[in-house]
């Protein structure tokens, strides 16, 4: 199963975190790295209580593992970058959603699949159609539909580096 998880982190090092989390998800036997976007420097989402900038980016992986398990996993993660969990959508080192998951659906306490705010946050929408152009919604709508032309464009902060062909 095809699946996209979005990276954030607002503390410290954060391109640095977030290539690490990425090696270490597509280190687990029940993932492979099938693309990452690139990075990008976002400022803090209206309403939250974060101070400094994001940076954000999205994976997408070949997932051999449910939902929950993933859910499980992506959260261990969390935990083991020192995430604090007091203050609702402030500043952390951490910070994993799953975003989408191919053929997926699911809505309860744990776990809403597709996360409902992918169409309406530029720093999740765009890096997500960097990895999957023509994934949908729920119901079937293709997100890069919801990249209007004034909504606005996260700026790159740079590109994972690859090995070099020989
Ligand atoms: N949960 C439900 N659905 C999901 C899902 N699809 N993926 C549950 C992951 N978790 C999901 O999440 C709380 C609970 O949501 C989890 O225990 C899980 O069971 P959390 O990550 O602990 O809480 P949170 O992140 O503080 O809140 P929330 O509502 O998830 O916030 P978001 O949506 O993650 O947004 N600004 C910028 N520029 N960039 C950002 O990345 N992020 C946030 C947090 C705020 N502002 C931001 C950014
Ligand atoms: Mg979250």
């Amino acid at each position: 199963m095809k699946v996209a998880i979005g990276l954030g982190c607002s503390l410290g090092p954060r391109r640095r975190m977030l290539e690490l989390t990425v090696q270490k998800l597509g280190a687990h036997p029940g993932l492979r790295t099938l693309a990452v976007s690139r990075w990008y420097r976002t400022p803090p989402m209206r309403g939250g209580t974060a101070l400094g900038w994001f940076a954000n980016g999205v994976a997408l992986f070949d997932c051999a593992l449910s939902l929950d398990d993933l859910l499980a996993t992506t959260r261990a993660l969390e935990e083991a970058s020192g995430r604090r969990r007091s203050r609702h959508w402030g500043d952390r080192t951490l910070d994993l959603d799953v975003l989408l998951a191919a053929g997926a659906r699911r809505e309860d306490s744990s776990l809403t699949v597709p996360h409902p705010g992918i169409a309406q946050r530029s720093f999740v929408l765009y890096p997500l159609l960097e990895v999957w152009p023509d994934a949908v919604d729920e119901r079937g709508l293709r997100y890069a539909d919801f990249a209007e032309p004034d909504m606005p464009r996260p700026a790159p902060i740079g590109i994972m580096p690859r090995p070099k062909a020989r």
